[in-house]
């Protein structure tokens, strides 16, 4: 029992999803059994992650994804780890996953769907860069019992009934919410447990950071540079890691603005509408942050294909709300 961890380290996922169980609209504990078995799977990853180097499983692996990127050998251990844990958990009826091309059927009677890019920003493995799992939760609109439909895994992200990052930085941590604030817990290796680290988070209102890609800049419409040009004017710090949720993660924390714009080669952006950027748009919202494409809320948006791409401008609402202006 963790009672003796929680009177030293503070409270346990385990025991925080248990206490909060009450908040959930459907309290019958699987949603809590699925956040805990996202979790096993992130402890799973992690060890991978914290191996891969020794293991040779860091370099490209051959095939590629409907992205039409190298597959990492970790990505694809990434997506077979969270499905195999997801399906032993036993709550999800289907997963939509940046590694699979099409909707993954688990088992038709069970509730929940889960979107996710088991590791994006693979391409910084090699060089150790952080790297995170993103995922989202909804409720299946279809019957228990029957084949899952695209409705059910093209929702907005406004049905989401959780969503969440694990981010495997100098220090692994899990960020979630399920509509009632933000809390982010830290990996404790020697305990094997996520510790409550950072409760209830809020993210500052406005900020100097800006998170883009400025090597793109002669592909950015005039809306994106003149914004990029008056957060130089300001004497913001320009910081971009290339990795979406570790910038996310900072900006969230320090006050910022991510912005993944079209370019002449993305007409629609890059980033995933349906498991990138609604995720880190419920969290954002839940912390005081903003997303939007541009124009409407990242939230809003009807997706009508799995791996649709949109813009995102997401973090301080002061920020977004300035960058907006420029379009
Ligand atoms: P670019 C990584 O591939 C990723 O999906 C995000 O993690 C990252 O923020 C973005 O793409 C980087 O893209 O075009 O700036 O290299």
């Amino acid at each position: 029992d963790n009672t003796a961890i929680g009177s030293t380290i503070g409270t346990t996922l385990d025991r925080f999803i248990k206490n909060k169980q009450s908040e959930f609209p459907f309290a019958t504990g699987e949603l809590s059994q699925l956040l805990r078995d996202i979790a096993l799977a992130g402890k799973i990853i992690n060890l991978e992650i914290s191996k891969s180097g020794l293991l040779d499983i860091a370099g490209a692996y051959g095939t590629t994804n409907i992205q039409g990127e190298a597959q990492q050998k970790l990505d694809v251990i990434a997506n077979v780890r969270f499905i195999r844990a997801l399906k032993n958990g036993g709550e999800v009826c289907a997963i939509v996953s940046e590694e699979d091309d099409e909707i993954v059927e688990i088992n038709v009677d069970s509730n929940y769907v889960v979107a996710m890019d088991p590791l994006d920003g693979s391409s910084n493995i090699d060089v150790n860069v952080s790297i995170g799992t993103i995922f989202s939760i909804y409720r299946r609109i279809s019957p228990v019992g029957t084949h899952v439909t695209k409705e059910d895994v093209l929702q907005k992200g406004d049905q989401q009934v959780a969503a969440g990052y694990i981010l495997y930085g100098s220090s692994t941590m899990l960020v979630y919410t399920t509509g009632h604030g933000v809390n982010g817990f830290t990996h404790e290796p020697s305990l094997g447990e996520f510790v409550l680290s950072h409760s209830d988070i809020k993210s500052p209102q406005d900020g100097n950071i800006y998170s883009i890609n400025e090597g793109s800049y002669y592909s950015f419409e005039p809306g994106v540079r003149k914004y990029i040009e008056y957060c130089k004017e300001q004497r913001y710090s320009a910081r971009y890691i290339g990795s979406l949720v570790s910038d996310f993660h900072r900006n969230m924390f320090k006050g910022g603005i991510y912005i993944y714009p079209r370019t002449d080669q993305a007409l629609n952006g890059k980033l995933r509408l349906v498991y990138e950027c609604n995720a880190l748009a419920f969290i954002a919202e839940q912390s005081g942050g903003m997303a939007t494409d541009g124009e409407r809320r990242i939230m809003e948006i009807d997706p009508l294909e799995l791996h649709q791409r949109t813009q995102l401008f997401i973090g301080s609402p002061t920020m977004v709300q300035k960058a907006q202006s420029f379009l």
